[in-house]
């Protein structure tokens, strides 16, 4: 099935915000800082406080150059705290590439599957995702962070990462995921190092198929790219939030379902105002 014959998304009153909790100790921005399962619960019970709809709990990171972890390792570091959050009330996703790890968490009570790999990385991912009957996060991705950058090589980005979703699609829909359980992702920093970004956010409509769409933009590189000043070093990952937070305001009423972002308050603020300024619109003068 070509991904622009798929079931629209249903219309919601707000773009979603998830908050990104990586139990790791080597994750871009967050690496090391909620590496023990008390300080990773403690964390992803402040951002659903803040207001996050999902916590997107990790085990193992995907930064650029990153080794894969032992699949037993990543479990290990995931399921205390998606049993914690998941007891508490919070909506749990579980970003991982492996379909054991994906089951582990659901049978824990996470409820969404977010694979960086799109089902590609595992060949028994698409069968348990359909099993599970359970949402799917199928982001745009080329290879394993060790040589990703290597393949940021595109003629025309757009159209190749709107191709190479849709063959991902009618993978994922041939083995029995339901269509409208995807939620299309464009990889922002995944095989793409700076410039390949932009036009995808800048034309989701074109790649996306109608399906719902999550933007993984926080504290990423191609942020740092364009807010360093003139001779300067590219500023680091916790000074790229004011950009991932204009990234926000701007990807919300762009058509964005969902933002995926370390710092929930200040993206909730961005998608508040970008509502009000959307309603003034759409409203009398
Ligand atoms: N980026 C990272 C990890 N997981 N998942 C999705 N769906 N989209 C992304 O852009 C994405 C992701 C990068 O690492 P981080 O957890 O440190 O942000």
């Amino acid at each position: 099935m070509a991904v622009s014959e798929t079931t629209r998304a249903p219309a919601q009153a707000r773009c979603q915000v998830w908050g990104i909790l990586n139990v790791t100790p080597d994750s871009f921005s967050d690496g090391g800082l909620f590496n023990t399962a008390d300080a990773a619960i403690t964390h992803g019970l402040r951002l659903a406080e803040q207001g996050a709809d999902v916590v997107d709990v990790g085990g193992e990171s995907t930064r650029p150059g990153a080794e894969p972890v032992e699949p037993g390792v990543e479990v290990e570091r995931v399921l205390p705290v998606v049993e914690a959050l998941t007891a508490a009330g919070v909506t749990v996703s579980i970003d991982t590439m492996r379909a054991r790890t994906a089951r582990a968490a659901m049978d824990a009570g996470a409820r969404i599957v977010n694979d960086v790999s799109g089902g590609l990385a595992d060949p028994d991912m698409a069968r348990i995702v359909a099993e599970l009957e359970v949402d799917f996060v199928a982001m745009h991705w080329r290879a394993h962070s060790t040589h990703m950058d290597k393949r940021d090589r595109y003629t025309d980005v757009v159209a190749e990462v709107r191709d190479e979703l849709a063959a991902r699609v009618e993978a994922l829909t041939s083995a029995g995921v339901a269509p409208e359980r995807l939620i299309l992702d464009p990889g922002l920093g995944f095989a793409k190092v700076t410039d390949s970004n932009w036009p995808l956010l800048a034309h989701m409509d074109a790649w996306s198929g109608g399906h719902r769409v999550l933007i993984g933009a926080s504290r990423k590189r191609f942020l740092g790219a364009v807010i360093a000043r003139e001779g300067e070093e590219a500023p680091p990952p916790p000074e790229r939030e004011h950009a991932t937070t204009a990234v926000t305001a701007l990807a919300s009423p762009a058509g964005a379902w969902a933002v995926r972002v370390h710092d929930v308050r200040a993206a909730c603020d961005a998608i508040a105002v970008a509502s009000a300024w959307q309603n003034a619109v759409a409203g009398p003068r």
